[in-house]
């Protein structure tokens, strides 16, 4: 499964989402095209009890090209037929923040450890990703774990992203927000 077809990429089977709820820290990003959330990002999953997972997550944004903030964003999650592919809802606190609609594949996650995100917001005509983006997570806030850095950088070269990524900083900026 690397054709780099969108409709071939393998993503967790068995997906359970209230194993997957909680706080994980960005500690990688591969960005869209204009991307939006710089660093100190993290989302907090919660499924509630009828089953339905939200999110809310936070990072430093640059909006207007120079006015540095957190963004404090929301998600709805709609399910799908696969349960680790779902249709993400997505806005800011303040309307000036970005919003809209995007994919949000769990590619592989150990629920406690490290989790790999997937969005591809268009297909190319050959059925490749042409703009998407994907974080990789940690529940630790300093990064993976030695003994999860192998799977990772197995599963980036499955989506074909393998050298696309870039270190997303934690330094507090967020914190207090
Ligand atoms: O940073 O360029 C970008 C794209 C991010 C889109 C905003 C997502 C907000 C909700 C995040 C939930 C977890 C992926």
């Amino acid at each position: 499964a690397q054709d780099c077809q969108v409709a071939n990429i393998p993503v967790m089977q068995n997906f359970d989402k209230s194993r997957f709820a909680g706080k994980w820290y960005a500690v990688a990003k591969k960005d869209p095209v204009g991307l939006f959330l710089l660093d100190n990002v993290a989302a907090t999953y919660v499924i509630d009890e009828s089953g339905k997972m939200t999110a809310n997550a936070y990072g430093r944004v640059i909006i207007l090209n120079n006015w540095e903030m957190c963004a404090n964003m929301f998600a709805t999650f709609e399910d799908t037929p696969d349960p680790a592919k779902f249709k993400m809802t997505y806005w800011g606190a303040a309307s000036y923040l970005q919003s809209g609609n995007d994919e949000h594949w769990v590619i592989d996650t150990d629920y406690d450890n490290y989790a790999i995100h997937y969005s591809c917001r268009e297909v190319d005509m050959d059925g490749t990703c042409l703009d998407g983006y994907s974080f990789i997570f940690s529940r630790h806030p300093t990064g993976l774990r030695p003994e999860d850095q192998k799977i990772v950088t197995d599963k980036k070269k499955e989506i074909c992203l393998l050298g696309k990524y870039r270190r997303v900083s934690h330094t507090g900026f967020c914190e207090s927000s």
